[in-house]
């Protein structure tokens, strides 16, 4: 775990339920994951993606992300990641409808956007192309926004997404 939560840029973690949020941060925080009091409900780690840079990521769950409490994350919030399954092509009008609300807080206006396609491992996921048209990607034209297809159960693409999410920080 990092010495300290707010020296590193904030990235928040959303994606509805069993987009395999929680499976992302352990794995990416390999078993650093802090679990915080019941009543926050967020897990929280730091990433160090190399000798000078981290990421304090913060996992702000899939049906909580519309607690209110929420948004209070939202403040120092310099990226966010939003997971979905994308074997699971049902839920993708949910996803785009949740993502869309959360990108119209003023709070996040222009910061970047990482689309994690989790489970690719799964036959029959969905691809890039295909996640950015359901998401209704295009329509954010006023934030970078990228899409990267990883694996958190077999801990595929998840460093790689995370070095990606902090050029787009350096970028915006
Ligand atoms: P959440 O935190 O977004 O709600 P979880 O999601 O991390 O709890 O993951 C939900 C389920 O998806 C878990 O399975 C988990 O193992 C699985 N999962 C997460 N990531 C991947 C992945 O990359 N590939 C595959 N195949 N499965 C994944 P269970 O069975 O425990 O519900």
């Amino acid at each position: 775990m990092g010495q300290s939560y707010s020296a590193a840029p904030q990235v928040i973690l959303m994606g509805l339920d069993s987009a395999g949020k929680s499976t992302l941060l352990a794995r990416l925080l390999t078993g650093e994951v802090m679990e915080t009091s019941p009543t926050i409900g967020f897990n929280v780690g730091t990433l160090d993606l190399d000798k000078k840079t981290s990421l304090t990521v913060w996992d702000v769950g899939g049906q909580k992300c519309m607690r209110p409490n929420w948004r209070y994350y939202l403040d120092d919030c310099k990226a966010l990641v939003f997971v979905v399954d994308s074997s699971d092509r049902a839920r993708m009008p949910e996803a785009q409808k949740a993502l869309k609300k959360v990108l119209s807080d003023e709070k996040l206006r222009g910061i970047p956007l990482m689309v994690l396609a989790n489970k690719k491992d799964l036959a029959g996921s969905m691809t890039i192309r295909e996640i950015s048209n359901q998401l209704d990607l295009q329509a954010h034209s006023d934030r970078l926004w990228e899409v990267q297809a990883c694996s958190a159960l077999r801990g595929l693409g998840l460093q790689q997404a995370f070095f990606s999410v902090n050029k787009l920080i350096k970028k915006s």
